[in-house]
């Protein structure tokens, strides 16, 4: 019985490690089955599992590149100034609970595994009763489950220190099952409409966050000065700045600019980054123009997979998971709507930010926080992504400007609360520095019952999500042309 057992495990670990916490493959082998449940020849089959992991990787270089280049700068400040600081980052938050949970519990988490197992087959279920669970997207993102299965770990760990391994894994199954598949699923018609049907959803770690501007930008739309960005053309020499790839040179430009002369020559040779004898000049210049080279990179790669992956899903939610749509990277939306929303998303965060973190310094906060790369890019830029789709530029600037408040005040908060800013990081994305907070307390002041008063809020989202639209709510997911043109003839 063992053996069986260890054998099924061992399979289990196999597919966990290699596919199911790599996403490029886990969407690839998702294309290959909706083309195979769809009855395409095989060598078509194969060639759409190609093509979407091919183009899944590429994404991966082009976030990979930014995450590399731009957030040893942002940590450099961090050196630079000697402070002792906590790094909001997701992979900064993954190695503080490495490094603390040993020290601070007496535990180690190595059952990552068995967690997303649980999680994913949650999530699967939810979906597959989508009747009564009204619940309609799959979390696919691996890479973004493995840190947030480590800070929910901790703050379970913090929530009921004396319970089993056991009891931890299922608990932590069921409330992370379950926001994955509230959030994805908040996520889908706000989705659909920026990316015209493109039947995904998205699965990362601001999708509460996406959803609550998404729909106050929504308030703005009335004012006719607000347009959105794509649709502004502006004059004269500023006209450069239509072109995405010049707007984004020159504004990074000066946003890397200052930071660099700031961190200076002589520490920037120190740490590696630059090399002796070249030119500072050149080196900042050829530094932030790499930002819009990365970005191309990545709108390619969500090119080269996303109508593969539309196409192939079909197979999927005609047969296995009627009705659902996939959560993927929150990096596929970058190829949509407007690109310039993306860089004024990043800055607008980013002022909020550092205003904020000179504040914490100012009044003398125990708690310092440094700005990471992740959630500045990841979270604002789509954030104003979003916003400028619903309400226009005045959105995409004031909303991503607002969540990078939150993400400082917030992170700083919860982390200094459970025990983990001591170690150096938080994961800091928006979710994280305000619904897992909000669940944690409740959790850690109602025990047992506050777990239980976390999931029935949770599942009851869908619920009011589904009553706000009932003829429209599976319709935009199953069949997207179908639901503009019923919600025309509704409207007029
Ligand atoms: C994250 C994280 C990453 C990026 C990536 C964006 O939160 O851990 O590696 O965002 O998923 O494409």
């Amino acid at each position: 019985m063992t053996q069986v057992l260890d054998f099924l495990l061992g399979i289990w670990d196999y597919f966990a490690a290699n596919i199911l916490t790599q996403p490029a493959f886990l969407i690839g082998f998702i294309v290959l089955l909706g083309y195979v449940l769809l009855k395409k020849p095989l060598y078509e089959s194969i060639a759409g599992f190609l093509k979407a992991t091919v183009g899944y990787l590429i994404l991966t270089v082009g976030s990979g590149g930014l995450v590399n280049n731009f957030r040893p700068i942002l940590v450099g400040l961090k050196e630079r100034f000697n402070l002792d600081a906590m790094v909001i980052d997701p992979y900064f938050g993954q190695n503080a609970v490495t490094a603390g949970i040993e020290e601070t519990f007496g535990r180690t988490f190595s059952d990552t595994m068995i967690l997303l197992l649980i999680a994913f087959v949650m999530n699967i279920l939810l979906v597959r009763f989508k009747k009564y669970t009204k619940l309609r997207a799959v979390f696919t993102t691996g890479n973004v489950q493995i840190q947030q299965a480590a800070t929910a770990f901790w703050i379970l760990l913090f929530c009921f220190p004396d319970l089993g391994q056991i009891q931890i894994l299922l608990i932590m199954g069921l409330i992370l099952g379950c926001y994955w598949a509230v959030g994805s699923n908040l996520t889908v018609d706000i989705t659909q409409d920026l990316t015209e049907g493109a039947g995904f959803a998205i699965a990362h770690q601001q999708m509460f966050g996406v959803y609550i501007f998404a729909r106050l930008a929504e308030k703005m739309k009335k004012d006719k000065n607000n347009r959105k960005l794509e649709d502004i053309q502006l004059p004269g020499f500023l006209s450069i700045f239509n072109e995405n790839m010049v707007a984004t040179s020159i504004l990074m430009l000066f946003f890397f600019g200052i930071i660099l002369v700031v961190l200076g020559p002589a520490y920037l040779i120190e740490a590696g980054f630059m090399e002796k004898g070249q030119s500072f000049l050149f080196y900042i210049l050829q530094t932030a123009l790499y930002f819009a080279v990365y970005l191309a990179i990545l709108q390619l790669g969500v090119r080269t997979f996303v109508s593969e992956l539309t196409e192939s899903f079909q197979g999927i939610s005609n047969t296995l998971l009627p009705g659902a749509v996939p959560g993927i990277d929150v990096a596929a939306t970058f190829g949509f709507g407007s690109p310039n929303a993306v860089t004024i998303g990043f800055l607008f965060g980013a002022l909020g930010q550092f205003i904020t973190i000179g504040l914490l310094i100012l009044f003398k906060s125990p708690v310092i926080v440094i700005a990471g790369f992740i959630p500045l890019f990841f979270d604002n830029a789509v954030i104003a992504v979003y916003a400028n789709n619903r309400g226009g530029f005045k959105a995409a600037c004031i909303f991503p400007f607002i969540s990078g408040v939150i993400q400082v005040l917030g992170s700083a908060l919860i982390a200094a609360f459970i025990g983990l800013s001591q170690y150096g990081g938080y994961i800091g994305m928006f979710d994280w520095a305000t619904v897992w907070p909000m669940m944690t307390l409740v959790m850690n002041y109602l025990g047992y019952v506050g777990v239980g008063l976390v999931v029935v809020l949770l599942l009851a989202i869908p619920q009011l999500q589904y009553r706000a639209n009932p003829e429209g709510y599976f319709l935009i997911a199953e069949d997207y042309d179908e639901y503009v043109k019923k919600m025309a003839v509704k409207t007029a």
